[in-house]
């Protein structure tokens, strides 16, 4: 491995998607000599992976997009109130372009570890092309949900047919005309591409190990005139937006599911479900905490269902066990609908789970299903997957993976004991995948620079988190998170879809607006919590 002295930089970020395009951005503005490295090859992060059929953001368009530019905002105009997946990749291109970006990214690289070295202060960086970076900062900007899962099946490597996964998805067109496909995973990557590989698909078999609440996403083209109104009046909106618990969706209902009535109980949920999509859990203040409350909202939804299931059967199948929002909710187009069709079929695992995999096909404890291709939408080894993946080592030789052996341990997300300037966007410990994940990556972004800024204002050569100050932080995450029914399932915001990893609930629920107030106090009190040297 070699060192040039072109390879020193004051700031190295990892990854171009949404946080990274935005740091790098931050870091070249303030001035300084930045590096970033990107696996893809091309800008997009979660946007560039994603592309299976029908993936769509569930946060409406103008609230997930940059609020750091009017004259972006401004420029850009959003065609539907839910974007997909091509024109979120169009705009985050958009931006690398318009604000220059480019020349600062490495694409096609990875980085696999980064060391402190405390006799220099700097982080040593290496990527898989075999080159060694040093930079005073270093920053992971990796994604929340970019470590795909594949489960280990048995005979998974025998298999001749074709297999994808969501967020792993082939750039070149994928057709699944006359083929008989099999889906596994019902999460909300599932419901999103089900509808549409049934549309095309000769058979669909949809391989369910556990059901999950899905809401429609009433998604409709965005009108000229209601563009116009958001962009008269942007920066109002964003303010407003930073109010809500999970900085997007429209205003929740502070009322208990039990301070009204039965029948204004009901109409309070059809107004929640008509806005559609996850909004529909702000419909009572307690649906996340009271088992009562959140019974009636299952009640509510298995009526919605039971108009669009006939086949009480399949109906059973589709129900979910866990409270509303425990697994995180999905927002779909036509997902249970597709199951009236003669050429899908739901194989639940109540019935008959998954044994193996054989050369043409799964095999269940039922029988063997012959299949063209599969598609694992088996979701992600969240929060912590994509830092595992790089060798990061602080002082006295800690490394991150070892530190986090029992669960991640952060102060406030953004940094962690024992790592000095190192920073982590929206990582475990903060709202992030809990609130709108653009919101979330600016105020992070925000506060990096700003934290920057003040070290180098200050001669200061590091900034690092104070272990009580962590343990604190994490307690208090862990003891929010146990006042809501969010830990009463198997969810991966838990971990506990990936097999061997700590149950801990890895995101803030306390909601994005008392974070940021508990983060601006921090900031204003010098930093409680941080030492600088
Ligand atoms: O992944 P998931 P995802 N055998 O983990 C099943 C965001 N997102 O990619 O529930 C059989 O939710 C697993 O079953 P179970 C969003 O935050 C957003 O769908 O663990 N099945 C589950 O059904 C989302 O929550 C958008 O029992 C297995 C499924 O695979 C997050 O990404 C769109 C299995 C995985 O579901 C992840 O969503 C897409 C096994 N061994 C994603 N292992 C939008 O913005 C796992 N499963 C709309």
């Amino acid at each position: 491995m070699t060192e040039q002295p072109s390879n020193n930089f004051d700031a190295i970020v990892v990854g171009a998607g949404f946080a990274g395009l935005y740091m790098t951005h931050k870091f070249k503005k303030q001035g300084l000599k930045v590096k970033t490295f990107e696996a893809g090859k091309d800008v997009g992060g979660t946007w560039y992976w994603n592309r299976y059929p029908g993936a769509r953001c569930d946060v409406e368009s103008w609230e997930y997009s940059f609020g750091f530019s009017t004259e972006l905002e401004q420029e850009w105009t959003w065609s539907e109130r839910y974007s997909a997946q091509p024109e979120i990749l169009n705009y985050l291109k958009h931006v690398s372009e318009k604000f220059e970006l480019r020349e600062h990214i490495s694409f096609n690289t990875k980085v696999t570890s980064g060391k402190f070295n405390e006799k220099t202060t700097k982080w040593e960086i290496a990527t898989d092309s075999k080159n060694i970076y040093t930079a005073k900062y270093f920053v992971m900007a990796t994604g929340c949900l970019s470590s795909t899962n594949i489960p280990k099946f048995d005979g998974l490597d025998n298999f001749t047919g074709q297999t994808f996964h969501t967020g792993n998805w082939p750039h070149e067109p994928v057709s699944f005309k006359d083929k008989v496909v099999g889906v596994i995973g019902t999460g909300s990557s599932s419901i999103q591409a089900t509808p549409i590989i049934a549309q095309e698909a000769k058979h669909l078999y949809v391989f369910q190990r556990t059901p999950n609440w899905s809401i429609p996403a009433n998604n409709e083209p965005l009108t000229k005139a209601k563009s116009d109104e958001i962009k008269s009046k942007y920066q109002e909106l964003r303010k407003f937006q930073l109010k809500l618990p999970l900085a997007a969706q429209k205003a929740p209902n502070r009322q208990s599911a039990f301070d009204v009535n039965d029948q204004t109980r009901l109409e309070t949920y059809e107004k929640f479900w008509e806005i559609g999509g996850l909004s529909f859990l702000g419909a009572f203040r307690d649906i996340p905490t009271n088992p009562d409350a959140n019974a009636t909202a299952k009640e509510f939804i298995i009526n919605k269902l039971k108009k669009v299931i006939k086949n009480e059967r399949l109906l059973e199948k589709l129900v979910p066990d866990h409270h509303v929002g425990c697994k995180r909710p999905c927002s779909d187009t036509g997902y249970y609908e597709t199951f009236n069709r003669a050429n899908v079929e739901l194989i639940d695992s109540r019935d008959e789970q998954i044994n193996s995999f054989t050369s043409t096909g799964i095999a269940t404890t039922a029988k063997e299903y012959q299949l063209d291709a599969v598609v694992f939408a088996t979701g992600f080894d969240a929060m912590t997957g994509s830092l595992d993946k790089v060798n990061i080592v602080g002082k006295n030789g800690l490394k991150l993976k070892d530190k986090w052996e029992e669960g991640p341990k952060t102060y406030l997300g953004v940094g962690t004991a024992g790592f000095p300037n190192f920073f982590i966007i929206t990582g475990p410990g903060s709202p992030s995948v809990l609130a709108n994940m653009v919101v979330g990556i600016e105020h992070h972004v925000n506060w990096i620079g700003d934290c920057v800024e003040h070290i180098e204002r200050n001669g200061f050569k590091n900034i690092e988190v104070l272990k009580d100050a962590e343990e604190d932080w994490v307690a208090h995450v862990n003891e929010v998170a146990n006042r809501t029914l969010y830990t009463t399932c198997n969810n991966w915001y838990l971990g506990s879809n990936i097999p061997g990893k700590p149950r801990v609930f890895m995101p803030y629920i306390g909601g994005f607006p008392k974070y940021a107030e508990k983060v601006k106090a921090i900031v204003e009190s010098g930093y409680k919590g941080f030492a600088f040297s």
